[in-house]
């Protein structure tokens, strides 16, 4: 008989797509272990729960031995002998041990290292794939077929995540015309092969060095010119605007943001200007249907007006104004403040909270998209995630470097197994026939 019951618990700092250290946790059943590791952001929400660095001199301050040390020490004693299907006691255990708001006494890398663990123990011991278990822990009931998501592939980097002058973080292509996952991912590396010779042979060969996130980090000078170079890759490549792709953007907007003045391309917009700013950018490109922390994390005023104003076809999505936290959703949901949610595990710091913040953005009918982090790992949970809830739509970056293709790689493996079970979107809104 399966025992699935913790019988150890080990934790260790690994290195994450940055060279920064992060916590690595493997859990134990016996002889049967998994290990998952904890991705780390560099535009962070203010309200997102904390991650514990050690401070001091080692890694110039950004060491995680405490953490690690509260999973060996603190966690692996006190979970010893608990069932891995009990994937809510769990996490809600470690929540009281924490005894914090936001996790600061463990570190959310802490937690979060054991609780996908967890979850990924259980799916081993029940020899199911984790997305199946995701879906039978997150909807109480079990599915033959399920829904893959749209990738949204961040193939020009800028903000924080790039040495460029670009106030936009992410451009994301989105092949919307696709027919299946796979065709999907096909059709986004040949849009990134040809941009890069566009780029290359436009601004010469330093423009297609590649930013954070694996997408090209050239140095131009307008959003403008992102959005026209990125169109003439995706026609270039034989593809049309609107059937087959159509575009996204991560603003980030708080990282452009003074308290009083937004700064992009050079000019200084107030929180009214930038909004006009967004619609004339909407007018102009047709095409763009979803975009991103518009505005700085605390401007739930900024949110709405824009929500207010466009087409519902396009997608407003809250990531640092909402911080994947349900306190905080359900104020962006009571004021129209967007209108799908940019859901990241390691924002909230468990799987079973992140769970419910799922749960409550399709209650309100806000979409969802699964998101990873700026710094990476090899670890493709989130791939599994975002089958396991049908959001319909994940964000991992370019599609380039093993930090990113680990989770757009899982997902062609999954694609895979399902076989005829494998269903692509045919909107933001496929979810709604999943839950
Ligand atoms: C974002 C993310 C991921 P970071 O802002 O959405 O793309 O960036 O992990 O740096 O917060
Ligand atoms: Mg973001």
């Amino acid at each position: 008989m399966t025992d699935f019951k913790i019988t150890k618990i080990k934790s260790r700092w690994i290195l994450d797509s940055r060279g920064n250290p992060t916590v690595e946790t493997d859990i134990f059943a016996g002889d049967v272990f998994t290990r998952s590791a904890v991705p780390s952001g560099a535009s962070t929400g203010i309200l997102e729960a904390l991650e514990l660095r050690d401070g001091g001199a080692a890694f110039l301050g950004k060491h995680v031995t405490k953490a690690v040390a509260n999973v060996n020490e603190i966690l692996a004693k006190k979970l010893i002998g608990f069932d891995v299907r009990e994937q809510e006691k769990i996490d809600l255990e470690m929540i009281n041990i924490d005894g914090t708001d936001n996790k600061s006494e463990l570190g959310a890398n802490a937690i979060l290292s054991v609780s996908l663990s967890t979850s990924k123990l259980a799916a081993r011991l029940l020899d199911k794939p984790l997305f199946e278990h995701l879906y039978e822990l997150s909807h109480n009931k079990s599915r033959k077929d399920y829904l893959l998501p749209l990738p949204c592939c961040n193939i020009i980097n800028g903000g924080e995540h790039a040495g460029n002058n670009l106030s936009i973080q992410e451009f994301m292509i989105l092949p919307i015309g696709a027919k299946s996952f796979s065709q999907a991912m096909q059709n986004v590396a040949e849009v990134y092969q040809n941009l890069k010779s566009i780029l290359n042979e436009k601004y010469g060969k330093t423009a297609v060095n590649v930013g954070d996130e694996g997408g090209f980090a050239p140095n131009l000078s307008s959003t403008k010119e992102a959005i026209d170079v990125i169109v003439e890759a995706i026609e270039g490549s034989g593809f049309f605007m609107n059937s087959d792709f159509v575009l996204g953007m991560d603003a980030a907007a708080s990282e452009f943001y003074d308290g009083t003045i937004y700064d992009i391309d050079g000019k200084k917009l107030s929180e009214t200007e930038l909004l006009q700013y967004y619609l004339d950018m909407l007018d102009d490109f047709p095409y763009i249907k979803s975009i991103e922390d518009p505005f700085d994390q605390h401007a739930f005023r900024g949110f709405s007006n824009l929500t207010a104003k466009i087409d519902k076809s396009i997608q407003i999505v809250d990531d640092d104004l909402t911080v994947t936290n349900i306190k905080i959703l359900q104020k962006a949901i009571h004021e129209n403040a967007g209108n799908t949610l940019l859901l990241k595990v390691n924002q909230i710091g468990s799987l079973t909270e992140a769970i419910k913040a799922c749960q409550m953005a399709f209650d309100n009918k806000f979409n969802v998209m699964v998101s990873h982090r700026s710094g990476e790992t090899e670890d493709p949970f989130i791939a599994d995630l975002a089958v396991g809830l049908c959001t319909g739509q994940i964000k991992s970056g370019a599609p380039c470097r093993s930090d990113r293709n680990s989770k757009y790689n899982q997902l062609l493996r999954i694609e895979e197994l399902l076989g005829d079970n494998a269903n692509y979107p045919e909107s933001f809104d496929s979810w709604k026939k999943y839950q």
